[in-house]
C-alpha cells in the first residue's frame, strides 16, 4: 500500500465519536461516518421491527437496541441512518441516540470498536466534510467559533460565516482577480496600443485593494466581538473596588471588608448586558507594602490594566492617601488616559481629600447605596462604543485567515507600481497575479498543506 493508497483508506475507515458532552444527562448521541458503516453498526444493531439496519433507506430513524458480543442489549436506542453524499461528512453516516450514561455510552463505542470502527480523532468528522467538499475551511473554521462563541455577535458572525458569507467574500475576490488576469493576457495576445486595459486593470485593482483593507481594518477591534469586553478595576486599598464590582455584576461575589488589603488577587465575572459580553475584573488595592503576597497582586493589577479594554479608576475622597499613592493614580492615567474612567465611589461621604485631578469625565457613585450605577453604566457603554469606531464589520477573521489576507493585500499592492508605468509588462503582471492566488486557495483550504490543515483540527473536540 503507497502513501495515497494509506490515507485514502484512512479517511474512509468507519470512526465513531460522542458528540454531546460526557457526563449523565438524558440522551447522548454517538455518530459514525465511513464507506462501510451500515455493515459495523448492523452487527450490532436489533431494530424492533424485526429488519435489519443495512436495509433500511436513506435519513430514516429506527427505534431498536445496541447488542454487545455476548448477545445482551446494552441500552435501547434510535438509529438514524443517512446514506452519502448528504450528510455532514458527505459520508455513509450513523447517529445512535442513547441515554446519556457514560458506562452505556463506553460499552455501546466499545461494541462499534469491536465491530470495525475506530475512534474519531479531533474534528475528523468536519475534516472529512473538508476533504469531500462538503465544506470549505473557512466554513470548517466557522464550525469552531459557532460552538465556542461567548458572545451573540459572534455567534451571529460565525453562522453567517458557516452558511458562507467570508467564503463568498473570498470568492468574489478571486473572481476580481481572474478577471484582471484575463485582461492582462488579453493585452499581451494582442500587442495592440488600442487594446491595452492597463487603464482598467489599475482601476479595478484599486478597488480591490480597497475592499480588502476594509476588512483587515476591522480585525483589530473583531476581539471585542468575539471575546467581549475587558473591564478591570483598580485603585487604592479600601477605596470600594470590591463593592463596586458586587454593584456592577448585581451579586456578591467579591469579598467586601473595612480591612485595608481585603483583595490579595484577581476576581473575575461576566455579565450580558445590552447584547455585549462583560468581564469585569477586581484587583488588589494599590499600596505600599512588605507582604510578598500582596506585592504579587499589585503587580497582577497592573498587569490587568495593561491588557483592559476599560479601566475603571476608583478613587474615594473621604480617604486620604500617600503622595506615593497620588503618583500610581497619575501614572496610570497617563499611560491609560484614553480607557480610564475615572469613579469617585462613597460619593454620600464628606470630601477630606482632592490631590486627584482629572479633567475627564468622572462619575460619582456610591456602591454603598447603590447610587448612579446606571449612570457608570452609560459611561461605560460610550466607552465601548468609542472602542468598536463606527466600521460595519462585514466578517470575522481568525488570526490564519487574517495573516493570508494581510499577505495576498500585500502581494497586490506590490503589483500597483508595475502598472502606473507606461510600457505594463502585462506578462509579469499576469503571472504574480496567478501567484497571488495561491494565498486564496490557501484561505478556503483549496490547496494547503497536510500540516497546517492538521494544526487547524487539531482545535477542534473529537466528535465534531
Ligand atoms: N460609605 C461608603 N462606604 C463604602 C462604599 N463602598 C464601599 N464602602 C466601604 O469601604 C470599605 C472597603 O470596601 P471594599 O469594597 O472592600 O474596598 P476595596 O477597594 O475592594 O478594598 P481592597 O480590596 O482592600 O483594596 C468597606 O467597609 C465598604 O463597606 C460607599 O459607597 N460608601
Ligand atoms: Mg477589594
Amino acid at each position: 500500500m503507497n502513501k495515497n493508497q494509506f490515507l485514502v483508506s484512512f479517511q474512509e475507515q468507519v470512526i465513531v465519536a460522542q458528540c454531546t458532552p460526557q457526563g449523565a444527562g438524558a440522551i447522548a448521541l454517538l455518530r459514525l461516518s465511513g464507506n462501510d458503516v451500515f455493515n459495523v453498526v448492523d452487527k450490532a444493531a436489533r431494530l424492533a421491527s424485526g429488519k435489519r439496519l443495512i436495509d433500511q433507506n436513506s435519513h430514516s430513524i429506527h427505534f431498536g437496541s445496541v447488542i454487545n458480543q455476548r448477545g445482551q442489549s446494552i441500552d435501547q436506542v434510535l438509529f438514524l441512518v443517512m446514506k452519502g453524499p448528504r450528510t455532514f461528512t458527505g459520508q455513509d453516516t450513523v447517529e445512535i441516540t442513547c441515554h446519556n450514561n457514560q458506562f452505556i455510552v463506553e460499552e455501546i463505542m466499545n461494541t462499534m470498536i469491536i465491530c470495525g470502527a475506530r475512534i474519531a480523532g479531533k474534528g475528523e468528522f468536519t475534516q472529512r466534510a473538508v476533504t469531500l467538499g462538503k465544506l470549505d475551511l473557512i466554513q470548517a473554521e466557522a464550525i469552531h467559533d459557532l460552538i465556542h462563541a461567548q458572545t451573540a455577535a459572534s455567534l451571529k458572525y460565525s453562522l453567517q460565516q458557516l452558511e458562507g458569507s467570508l467564503s463568498s467574500w473570498v470568492f468574489e475576490i478571486e473572481n476580481s482577480v481572474l478577471e484582471m488576469i484575463a485582461f492582462c493576457e488579453g493585452s499581451f495576445e494582442f500587442l495592440d496600443e488600442e487594446m491595452e486595459f492597463g487603464a482598467d486593470i489599475l482601476k479595478k485593482m484599486e478597488q480591490l485593494l480597497n475592499k480588502i483593507n476594509k476588512l483587515l481594518a476591522t480585525f483589530s477591534k473583531q476581539q471585542y466581538i468575539k471575546e467581549g469586553i475587558k473591564i478591570v478595576l483598580m485603585g487604592s486599598v479600601n477605596v470600594g473596588k470590591s463593592s463596586l464590582f458586587n454593584c456592577l455584576l448585581e451579586k456578591n461575589r467579591a469579598i467586601v471588608t473595612p480591612v485595608a488589603g481585603t483583595t490579595r488577587d484577581t476576581i473575575e465575572a461576566g455579565v450580558y448586558k445590552e447584547g455585549e459580553f462583560l468581564t469585569f475584573i477586581d484587583t488588589a488595592g494599590i499600596r505600599e507594602t512588605e507582604d510578598e503576597i500582596e506585592r504579587a497582586g499589585i503587580d497582577r493589577s497592573f498587569q490587568e490594566a495593561s491588557v483592559a479594554d476599560i479601566i475603571l479608576l476608583v478613587v474615594d475622597r473621604s480617604q486620604k492617601i500617600s503622595i506615593d499613592i497620588v503618583a500610581a493614580y497619575e501614572k496610570i492615567m497617563q499611560n491609560y488616559s484614553d480607557k480610564i474612567i475615572l469613579v469617585y465611589n462613597k460619593m454620600e461621604e464628606e470630601i477630606l481629600f482632592e490631590e486627584i485631578k482629572f479633567d475627564e469625565r468622572s462619575i460619582f457613585v456610591s456602591a454603598k447605596n447603590n447610587q448612579n450605577i446606571d449612570l457608570l453604566y452609560q459611561e461605560i457603554f460610550k466607552k465601548i462604543k468609542q472602542l468598536k469606531g463606527s466600521d460595519a464589520i462585514t466578517c470575522l477573521l481568525n488570526k490564519r485567515q487574517y495573516d493570508l489576507l494581510f499577505k495576498f493585500y500585500r502581494d497586490l499592492e506590490e503589483v500597483l507600481p508595475m502598472l502606473t508605468i507606461r510600457r505594463i509588462d502585462y506578462e509579469l503582471v499576469s503571472y504574480r497575479l496567478k501567484e497571488s492566488l495561491s494565498l486564496m486557495a490557501e484561505l478556503t483550504g483549496k490547496t494547503i498543506s497536510q500540516a497546517a490543515f492538521d494544526k487547524i483540527f487539531d482545535t477542534f473536540c473529537v466528535g465534531k
